[in-house]
């Protein structure tokens, strides 16, 4: 009955609240859909099989949502092998990203709550790791879970002080020196967590495309001392790629996995861009699970990846 009293602020809070999960998915991933699937759909018309022409259009449209040159030529040339309908089109296009999707990788970031949880975060600049580790940390936190931050970004100058807000934003511990070396950094921040009973750990890096050899270098280094250290802990080492960007995220992960081994992938910034579908393209090259997704700027804009919800938000 106090309803009449909220305030527009409130109002507009509680109906995001009210939203599910799904339905937040299905309005970050409108334009992917759109660029994805619908306007593919639209490019055909009547119940015919798939013309030279729509052929032609379906491949453009493809290669423009990003789903790269050589997915989208064996998708047209399915298309054209099976004779597909217009009216079967939909259909079809939803088997086949399903199956793209369904590599034998575990889906799910590894946790377990009464182990030592340890998560590498790494990606080019601007990519979004630092916002994604305040998030993570945040839904950690709410879990019940004991989280330590490392800020191993010591190479770019207020990159720590980014990371102490997001800490304290999350209410969680953060480890940072500076000018310290990043790998002695995760070094003693593994030595910590063991010490004071953390279950999360969640490492910084920096990311430079100007000097990707030392990048590159430095990361490697880390890794090196989080092996060296991981006993029976999980590691997850995490890509993070700028959902905007499209198809140079692919480049990137073929770099960064080749360094460190890349274990899952977290994209950003895929509210309101139309490039999702770098998600299918990096899924069939390189058998990479995406295991989490940035949906927004704020802490809550983190969803964990699961395939059906995103071929249904796409879809339906
Ligand atoms: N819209 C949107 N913006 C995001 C998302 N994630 C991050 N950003 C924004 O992207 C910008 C860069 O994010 P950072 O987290 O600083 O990126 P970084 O990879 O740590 O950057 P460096 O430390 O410079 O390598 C910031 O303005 C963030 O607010 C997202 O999911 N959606
Ligand atoms: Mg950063």
């Amino acid at each position: 009955m106090f309803n009449f009293f909220k305030n527009k602020s409130e109002e507009k809070k509680e109906n995001s609240q009210n939203l599910s999960s799904f339905g937040v998915l299905k309005n970050v991933l409108s334009k992917t859909a759109n660029s994805l699937v619908n306007s593919i759909v639209n490019s055909t018309s009547g119940d015919k099989v798939v013309d030279e022409f729509e052929l032609e259009d379906i491949e453009t449209l493809l290669i423009k949502a990003d789903l790269g040159v050589d997915l989208a030529v064996e998708i047209v040339n399915k298309i054209k092998d099976e004779k597909i309908k217009s009216s079967q089109l939909k259909d079809f296009l939803r088997k086949e990203f399903t199956d793209i999707l369904n590599t034998d990788k575990e889906e799910k970031l590894k946790f377990d709550k009464n182990k030592l949880n340890i998560y590498f975060v790494v990606g080019v600049n601007g990519a979004g790791k630092t916002t994604l580790i305040g998030k993570l940390a945040n839904k950690f936190k709410k879990e019940g879970n004991k989280v330590l931050m490392v800020a191993g970004d010591t190479f770019r100058a207020a990159a720590e002080e980014q990371l102490d807000i997001w800490s304290k934003r999350a209410g969680v511990d953060i480890l940072r020196e500076d000018k310290a070396d990043s790998a002695s950094l995760a070094f003693r921040a593994i030595d910590l967590a063991r010490k004071e009973n953390y279950n999360v750990v969640i490492i910084d890096s920096a990311g430079r495309l100007q000097n990707k050899f030392n990048l590159i270098e430095e990361l490697k280094k880390i890794k090196n001392v989080i092996l060296k250290k991981l006993e029976d802990s999980n590691l997850e080492t995490i890509l993070v790629l700028d959902g905007s960007q499209g198809q140079n995220g692919l480049n990137q992960a073929l770099v960064f996995n080749e360094a460190v081994d890349i274990t899952s992938i977290a994209i950003t910034k895929l509210d309101g861009c139309s490039k999702g579908g770098i998600i299918f393209s990096i899924a069939k090259n390189l058998k990479l699970p995406t295991k989490l997704i940035g949906t927004g700027e704020s802490i809550d804009d983190i969803s964990e990846f699961n395939k059906n919800d995103f071929i249904n938000a796409l879809f339906d």
